[in-house]
Parts: C-alpha cells; sequence; structure tokens
C-alpha cells in the first residue's frame, strides 16, 4: 500500500551504521604564571600523557602559544575543559584551557 511505501522509505532514509560523532580538539594555552612542572601533571593526569609527551606538549604550548592536549567527542572534551580548570583553579594558576570543534 502507499502507506506502507511511505514507511519503507523512512526506514531506508536511516544509514546503515551511525555516523561518527563530531569531535572537537581540547588546546592549551600559554601563560607567563603556570609552572611547566604542573601543566605536564595535567597532561599526563587528564589527558594520560606519558611524562615524555607531557613535556613535549607542554613545551609546544610553551613556544608556540597553544597545543593540542587531544581529540575527544563533546562530552569528554568539554568534562576534560572543566577537569584542567579545576585543577588550575585549586592552585591559583592561570592556565587556560578551551575545546574547539576538530577541522
Ligand atoms: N610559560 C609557562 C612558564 O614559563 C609554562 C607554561 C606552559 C604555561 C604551558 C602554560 O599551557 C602552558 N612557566
Amino acid at each position: 500500500t502507499q502507506i506502507d511505501n511511505q514507511r519503507d522509505t523512512v526506514l531506508d532514509r536511516q544509514p546503515a551504521k551511525l555516523a561518527p560523532p563530531p569531535m572537537y580538539q581540547v588546546i592549551l594555552l600559554n601563560d607567563d604564571y603556570t609552572p611547566m612542572e604542573f601543566v605536564v601533571v595535567v597532561l599526563q593526569r587528564i589527558f594520560g600523557k606519558s611524562e615524555d609527551e607531557a613535556a613535549r606538549i607542554m613545551l609546544k604550548v610553551h613556544h608556540e602559544g597553544r597545543a593540542v592536549c587531544g581529540v575527544y567527542p563533546r562530552d569528554i572534551a568539554a568534562t576534560r575543559v572543566e577537569m584542567v580548570r579545576q585543577m588550575a583553579q585549586a592552585r591559583q594558576h592561570p592556565l587556560q584551557c578551551l575545546m574547539e570543534p576538530a577541522p
């Protein structure tokens, strides 16, 4: 029937697999006051980096002004941004963290 055909058309519009979620880069910004060692610890604790990788990212921020710490679905990125802000606030460091849509 016409109704059945309309229903099938709607069902057929569903993709076979879900599209991957939009991804967001979590970015650390440089400042003149946050200790390097604190930034390294943040990258290890919140982003699961090794000490060497954390030091590499910290130095990239220090020299270039910003660097990507990780790329995640929106809610995970937002949670990690908030965790960085809480860690920085707890130690009274001005460390800034933000998220941007991944290109
Ligand atoms: N520029 C800071 C200093 O010289 C170190 C630093 C690195 C701060 C990375 C923030 O996201 C940052 N102590």
